[in-house]
């Protein structure tokens, strides 16, 4: 392998996922986006011509239904987005060569492009389907927008798509008792069309493809799709959608994940107009290199589809697709009941960047492994490794040398100190190795080899003295310290891909130039140095605990959008929990009027009193049953905490509960519930 970059290493092109427009970066984000940054960092150090592609990914359905909530069009909501990311990005030290969006006119050219490309080649096919629409929403229900019933095992509240509980997968339609996750209406069966890419005409293609561009264990999970279950893919939504309409249908748009991984090529584009740099070099001719940097949950998007899509376009595919774990904290799952779910811009109220960007690289070794951030451990770790051993031999040796000696370096003399020349020597005999790491990602393996070099130099520095040697002989005291400095510098140069600014202040601290990676061959035998300024603080463990406590939810806020409507068990949806039960809050509530609501045939509008928790109106369907007059007056069972539901007549807030024939057959009766004699308007059902 080569490690030195030389004007003939091709040039690279490096991607970070693009993130979601609707929320904001969160430190499991950071990981990505963090290593893939090591990694750039590295490659324009050593004189690599690389660059660092990014940008939102800006269209779907939760943009729409959360602009739609927010009441702002989806194109601001994604200009905030934008702007939030960025700064977020930029302040973790993120330094994207452009930070684009998938919601641009080159980004459309693209897509229109790619689409055409498949539709003319043959790779497209139109077939009939059927899927849930929302009346109340006018919008059809991505499968994360529709709660139920599992058609399996009979688990509450599961998404259209697949069961938490059992792990079954279905359709959307197949789930029982389907709610709308907005509104908690039931959605209706709508049939359409959608458009699909045969992925599996490249099925041939992607067998070598994977083994070849994938790292092994994910393409042995691909090659388990590829020769089995590869299917063709759906690249179109209906209206209503907030993305790039589809050429040749009036009411269709690409999926969100079509043009997602096309904004990697029209960021590129974008950022060749505005410097000069040839587009075609990067995507069409052989003379670069593109890497993917992506988490593990994106895998079949840009392994199996993004590869088939390049081909068929006639465009370069990526060299490696570097796929990482997931992040958990304290060995859990992040949460965002514990706090562990930690926003990037919460954790920077707290604490500086250049600790996370030290912990993370120090567990990085371009696997697929998830990484767990240990608070406890992470605290510690900075402390002894960054604060307590690297940059102490910095603070000590450099605040010495300037208040004792002037500053000024001197020659490393052999003759007089053999271990000085023999200790600078071995911090450059590791620089092979630590090369060697970065280039392969393995950061935890380059930062091991740094601390390595800072624990001889730490054991020298103390072996030495040099609080008690300036008394009897400043000149080896300046040698002693100038071999330490030299270590300290090494260290620098080697943290720089990591810690960019810290390195920046070392080359100031030492009179330099910032550092490339070839300035580590060099040994500082001269010059003075100049003053000491603050590099790393150790992490206070308050500021961990209070960057948690400001993750946590704060209870008093009530939840932003209405709970999706608890489906209701059925008998053979399986036993319910007592936990399950308390969810529903059962009262007592008196009817204070009742009046026939004209335009429906089932439906009597009612004003209940509930004691404390106030004066509701509720639909009930009990019209064939009751004279609304003989029902004023009267107390009754209601659910009181159902979400609120807009109907066509005005908003009803509970349900009134009432018992029926299981068959609900006409006529055979309905009746609602009443307590006993002694129970008062709010009282709890138990
Ligand atoms: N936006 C990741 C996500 O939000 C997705 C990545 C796109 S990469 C082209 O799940
Ligand atoms: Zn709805």
């Amino acid at each position: 392998m080569t490690t030195a970059g030389s004007p003939s290493s091709p040039k690279r092109l490096v991607t970070a996922a693009l993130p979601y427009a609707n929320g904001p970066i969160h430190i499991g984000h950071l990981v990505g986006y963090l290593q893939a940054d090591f990694w750039v960092r590295w490659n324009k150090m050593n004189g690599r011509d690389c660059v660092y592609v990014c940008g939102d990914d800006t269209h779907g359905t939760p943009i729409m239904v959360k602009a739609r909530e927010l009441k702002i069009t989806p194109e601001e909501l994604i200009a905030r987005a934008h702007a939030e990311h960025f700064k977020d990005f930029s302040d973790f030290g993120v330094e994207f060569d452009i930070y684009s969006s998938t919601n641009t006119d080159e980004n459309r050219k693209f897509a229109e492009e790619f689409y055409v490309k498949m539709r003319d080649a043959g790779h497209t096919n139109v077939r009939p389907i059927e899927q849930l629409f929302c009346n109340h929403d006018k919008m059809f229900l991505p499968d994360r927008f529709v709660k139920g019933v599992c058609p399996k095992c009979g688990a509450l509240e599961q998404y259209g798509d697949s069961c938490d509980k059992c792990g079954a997968t279905y359709a959307a339609t197949d789930l029982k008792n389907p709610a709308c996750a907005i509104c908690g209406s039931t959605p209706v069966v709508k049939p359409s069309e959608t458009i699909a890419f045969k992925v599996s005409d490249f099925r041939d293609y992607l067998r070598v493809w994977v083994r070849e561009h994938a790292p092994e264990e994910v393409a042995n999970k691909l090659s388990e799709w590829i020769d089995g279950e590869l299917f063709d893919w759906d690249i179109s939504r209906d209206a209503p959608y907030f993305g790039f309409k589809i050429p040749g249908f009036e009411n269709k748009y690409f999926y969100v994940w079509m043009d997602a991984p096309i904004g990697y090529i029209s960021a590129t584009e974008q950022l060749c107009k505005k410097t000069g740099r040839s587009f075609d070099e990067y995507w069409k001719t052989s003379d670069s290199e593109i890497y993917h940097f992506i988490g593990k949950d994106i895998i079949k998007f840009h392994c199996l589809f993004w590869p088939a899509m390049l081909k068929n376009v006639g465009f370069k595919s990526p060299k490696q697709v570097f796929v990482n774990g997931f992040l958990t904290v304290n060995g859990e799952k992040m949460s965002k009941s514990k706090g562990t779910l930690v926003a990037a811009r919460t954790y920077l109220n707290h604490l500086d960047s250049s600790y996370l960007r030290y912990y993370y690289a120090s567990k990085l070794n371009g696997q697929l492994q998830d990484l767990d951030l240990g608070l406890e451990d992470f605290t510690n770790r900075v402390n002894s490794d960054l604060v307590g051993k690297m940059t102490n031999l910095g603070s000590r040796g450099a605040q010495m040398l300037g208040k004792r000696l002037d500053g000024r370096l001197c020659a490393l003399d052999g003759k007089r100190d053999a271990e000085a020349v023999k200790l600078v020597a071995s911090a450059i005999a590791r620089r092979k190795a630590i090369a060697e790491h970065f280039e392969n990602r393995d950061f935890a393996k380059a930062l091991a080899e740094v601390r390595d070099m800072a624990d001889d130099a730490n054991k020298y520095f103390d072996e030495r003295a040099p609080w008690n040697l300036i008394k009897t002989d400043p000149e080896a005291t300046r040698l002693a310290l100038t071999a330490t400095l030299n270590v300290f510098r090494q260290i620098a140069i080697a943290l720089k891909p990591i810690l960019p600014v810290y390195a920046d202040r070392v080359a100031k601290l030492l009179n330099e130039k910032p550092y490339a990676w070839a300035d580590g061959e060099r040994i500082l035998e001269s010059g003075t140095i100049g003053e000491y300024e603050h590099l790393a603080t150790r992490i206070e463990a308050e500021k961990v605990n209070a960057m948690i406590d400001e993750s946590k939810p704060k209870t008093t806020e009530p939840a932003k959008t209405p709970a999706p409507k608890a489906a209701v068990p059925t008998a053979d949806s399986g036993p319910l929990s007592i936990d399950t039960f308390n969810q529903v809050d059962l009262r007592i509530a008196k009817i204070v009027s009742a009046e026939a609501v004209p335009e429906a045939d089932k439906l009597l509008k009612l004003q209940v009193d509930v004691g404390p928790l106030g004066t509701r109106q509720i639909f009930a369907g009990i019209k064939s049953a009751y004279d609304p007059k003989t029902l004023e007056g009267r107390l009754t069972v209601i659910v009181a905490n159902l979400a609120p539901r807009k109907m066509k007549f005005g908003m009803s807030e509970g349900m009134v509960l009432a018992a029926s024939d299981p068959d609900g057959g006409a006529g055979k009766g309905l009746f609602i519930l009443s307590p006993d004699a002694g129970a008062k308007p709010g009282d709890r059902v138990k």
